[in-house]
């Protein structure tokens, strides 16, 4: 109850019946809201509508990037920007549903196209947002991270777990391009991130290579672990799934049923858990056979598609997206998504804040009753 002047402390009741709210009664309540910001206070009930909603209210929209014109600009940006000047040569993808001030692809995720050209080194730096990197173009160039080296090439998943020592460089006589995916927009919203460079630690423009070339892979990757060993760390021990065992993994298995919503798909895998690579994002490859079109669903999990290989087309929340490879396009939460091959297989590569959603029991998924939206 509303009184002008405060009564003594324990008489205020509530009112026995329905009570008229006379002008009086609303002039006093609108005195009262204007005065609640100097102490920086709000009523509840003013705003309770707004923030717990029957469903997600979701500021990303779906939305495709043509590889067709991402990448000619990702190539000029190397000829205005060298790595050095830019720390790390990256143009990233902005959700038009979204503020540009906030730095997402979708929801909890960023998303960019990286370059690095021959003799180009991106030094060594660490921050607390993890990375996932799928490799676009190129080959040889290397990821060093917490000491060992990996030449990528087209088709690997390469993980850059939080606050580990990474750098990028390039001895081949090609660029190098690849998708990076990162939860930056999840660690600014938790108020955690840190970011530090090597040098100002160490002295050291790049950390030194202390592993021999595939050590994780022959410590974790092969269905073996060393017994005199713990991998510390909620992330996958393994830096560099390639490209061509999961490739044929994934088409060897061709002929299963798949999932209805999402065909032939495989989980990167932290070896050690069997759960996703890294604690906060996990990645797929996902096979779309010829003429398969998946039945629609939806979930609580935001993903960015990356088409790894083939062409076909994606309906998100009712609009078709036309997809061929280099493409990357993005899935927000709760909204209804089915993909189609057109003209063969197609691949595709993505990664989604899900073990976020399950680790919190905040996953949700429907299918689509009516099977496809339209
Ligand atoms: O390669 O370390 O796309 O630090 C954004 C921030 C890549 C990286 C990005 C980064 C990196």
């Amino acid at each position: 109850m509303i009184t002008q002047s405060p009564a003594k402390e324990g008489a205020v009741a509530a009112p026995k019946g329905p009570r008229e709210v006379t002008a009086e009664l609303k002039a006093e309540r609108e005195k009262f809201y204007a005065d609640l910001p100097k102490y920086q206070l709000g009523a509840l009930w003013n705003v309770l509508d707004d923030a717990l909603t029957p469903e997600p209210r979701i500021r990303s929209v779906p939305y495709l990037w043509k590889w067709s014109e991402v990448r000619p600009r990702v190539m000029r940006a190397g000829e205005l920007v060298t790595a050095k000047e830019a720390e790390r040569r990256v143009l990233y993808f902005l959700n038009p549903g979204l503020p540009p001030e906030k730095i997402s692809a979708v929801g909890t995720l960023y998303a960019g196209i990286q370059l690095i050209l021959p003799g180009e080194i991106a030094r060594t730096h660490h921050h607390t947002p993890a990375a996932t990197r799928f490799i676009i173009e190129g080959e040889r160039a290397y990821t060093t991270v917490s000491g060992e080296r990996t030449l990528m090439k087209k088709g690997d998943y390469v993980t850059t777990p939080n606050w580990t020592w990474h750098d990028h460089g390039n001895e081949s006589d090609k660029p190098m391009l690849w998708l990076d995916g990162l939860d930056v927009p999840l660690v600014t919203e938790l108020d955690a991130v840190f970011f530090e460079l090597f040098v100002e630690r160490t002295g050291n423009e790049v950390q030194p290579v202390t592993k021999p070339m595939e050590d994780a892979s022959h410590r974790w990757a092969k269905n073996l672990r060393p017994t005199y060993q713990r991998h510390a760390g909620k992330f996958s021990p393994i830096l560099n799934y390639r490209w061509d065992d999961c490739r044929s993994a994934l088409q060897a298995l061709r002929d299963d049923t798949g999932s209805p919503f999402d065909g032939i798909v495989l989980e990167y895998i932290n070896p050690n858990t069997g759960g996703p690579s890294l604690p906060t994002m996990s990645a797929y490859l996902q096979l779309i056979r010829s003429s398969e079109h998946t039945k629609a669903h939806r979930h609580t999990a935001s993903t960015v598609y990356h088409v790894a290989e083939g062409r076909g087309y994606s309906v998100i929340g009712g609009k078709r997206f036309d997809w061929a490879e280099g493409d990357t396009f993005v899935v927000p939460s709760w909204s209804w998504h089915e993909h189609a091959s057109d003209g063969g297989e197609a691949v595709l590569f993505s990664f989604s804040d899900r073990p976020v959603l399950e680790a919190f029991d905040l996953i949700r998924e429907q299918p689509l009753e009516a099977g496809y939206q339209r």
